[in-house]
């Protein structure tokens, strides 16, 4: 009841099969993934086409990826398309719904909600790609939706869009499996998801190669955000002109957000790119807000005097989380929880983050037990520096952020900390997590 629709991807009409109908009829003598699978086996130059064409749809979108890094999402496809198949390798169409950055919710209403436009958006990805085989990436913790996915996926396969010569074409073969995860945090970072995917342990790998040359099984493989793959969808359906036209330069189309935390109206607000923060806190009915967390802990907290800042690529990229707090809160032990987030879910594969992420709970609960000193202000920038710089994967890379953020613009929640010894907060993360 709280969403605010932009009206693109929350609102759109779109019915089963409708894009991948687009997408055939812009290139009306190719086959859907027939022209593709012949470029491949028979070495025929590949930009030629249905599948050129729908990439080139994606590309005048300037749609960039929905999970927060903001990669352009064409660069990726056609750099998958081009990556050369070994005998027997077929290309691989992933959709990252391990939706696990504190605050985010969206993916889930998405695929509660618009479960066909996203999986219509990785057959559309696979008509581009030419890719054979998809997979859902579920987080654990949505284990509730695999039914009801599976019984989507299996209408569709009804419907013959999905399986063997979608939509009646000989060749255009695409299926998609559902996998799911089992609670790691780090398994929505694209290459320990795929090892995930594999059956192993989801540690992240080195990149580069990226996915797309060397992903699933040493595959060409994409890895997109669910969003992504229901703005693809839409975007078959209406064009990439369409779609460009909403939002900024930069940043084309529109963003869901994940609103929650001290407000009247939490739920998923879509915007198009460009929204102010204050717009969106004005929204959902927050008019005491001591600070807004943007994109969860890897992302950056935001105090009152930036709150005309904008959601977009340009300024404040985000997969969508957009926690509000208000004056009662205590944004050191906002801080904390975070940091104690990171620790827990430092897959310990490389001793930077494994060691670093301790080290930075251990300062944060002695400066917590009115035990610190502004001698550990400077450790903390220390350990920011080795975990930036020596760090596997992005949650090292990230994991300082809400420290540094919350001393930069919430300094006295920290010297209070320092004066008061023996200081109780109202709220004991300790007793509450034991
Ligand atoms: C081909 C190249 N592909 C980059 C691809 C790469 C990946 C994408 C982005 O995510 C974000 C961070 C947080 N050839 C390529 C290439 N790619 N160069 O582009 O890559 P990258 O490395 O910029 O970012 P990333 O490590 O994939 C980092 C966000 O992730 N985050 C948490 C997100 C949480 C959610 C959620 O809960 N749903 O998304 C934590 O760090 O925002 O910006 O596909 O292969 N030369």
């Amino acid at each position: 009841d709280n969403i605010r629709r932009a009206d693109v991807l929350l609102g759109n009409d779109m019915q089963p099969g409708d894009a991948l109908r687009a997408a055939r009829a812009l290139a009306p003598d190719e086959g859907l993934m027939a022209s593709n699978m012949r470029s491949w086996r028979e070495g025929l130059p590949t930009g030629l086409g249905g599948p050129a064409a729908i990439l080139d749809e994606i590309k005048h979108a300037n749609l960039r990826g929905r999970g927060g890094a903001g990669f352009t999402t064409a660069l990726k496809w056609e750099a998958c398309r081009n990556a050369p198949l070994k005998l027997g390798q077929q290309r691989i169409v992933v959709c990252n719904a391990d939706e696990g950055e504190p605050g985010t919710f969206k993916d889930r209403v998405l695929l509660t909600r618009h479960a066909d436009a996203v999986f219509e958006g990785m057959t559309v990805a696979a008509y581009a790609v030419g890719a054979t085989l998809g997979f859902l990436y579920l987080r654990g913790e949505y284990r509730h939706l695999l039914e009801p996915l599976n019984a989507i996926l299996e209408r569709r396969r009804g419907e013959n869009l999905l399986g063997q010569n979608i939509l009646g074409i000989p060749g255009a073969n695409f299926d998609i499996e559902i996998h799911l995860g089992a609670g790691a945090y780090v398994c929505g970072e694209e290459s320990a998801l795929i090892e995930s995917l594999e059956g192993k342990r989801g540690t992240p790998r080195n990149r580069p190669p990226f996915p797309v040359t060397n992903g699933y099984l040493d595959q060409p493989t994409i890895v997109n955000n669910v969003e992504t793959f229901a703005a693809a969808a839409l975007i078959a359906l209406k064009g990439g002109a369409w779609y460009a036209n909403i939002g900024t330069r930069h940043s084309a189309g529109t963003k869901i957000l994940s609103v929650s935390g001290d407000c009247a109206r939490p739920g998923i607000y879509e915007y198009p790119f460009g929204v102010s923060v204050r717009q969106v806190l004005a929204d959902c009915g927050a008019d005491d807000v001591q600070a807004v967390q943007v994109s969860g802990p890897s992302g950056v907290c935001i105090a009152p005097a930036e709150f005309d800042r904008i959601i977009g690529f340009e300024d404040i990229p985000t997969a969508g989380a957009f926690t509000i707090f208000n004056s009662s809160r205590d944004m050191f032990e906002v801080a904390r929880n975070y940091v104690h987030f990171f620790q827990h879910e430092s897959c310990g594969f490389c001793t930077p983050c494994r060691v670093g992420t301790a080290l930075l709970k251990k300062l944060m609960d002695k400066l917590h037990q009115g035990a610190g000193s502004p001698y550990d202000f400077a450790e903390i920038e220390k350990l920011n520096v080795l975990l930036q710089s020596m760090s596997h994967c992005g949650l090292g890379h990230t994991a300082c952020n809400p420290v540094l953020d919350t001393i930069a613009r919430f300094r006295p929640a920290y010297d209070r900390r320092l004066m008061q010894k023996d200081f109780t907060p109202a709220f004991d993360l300790d007793q509450a997590l034991s």
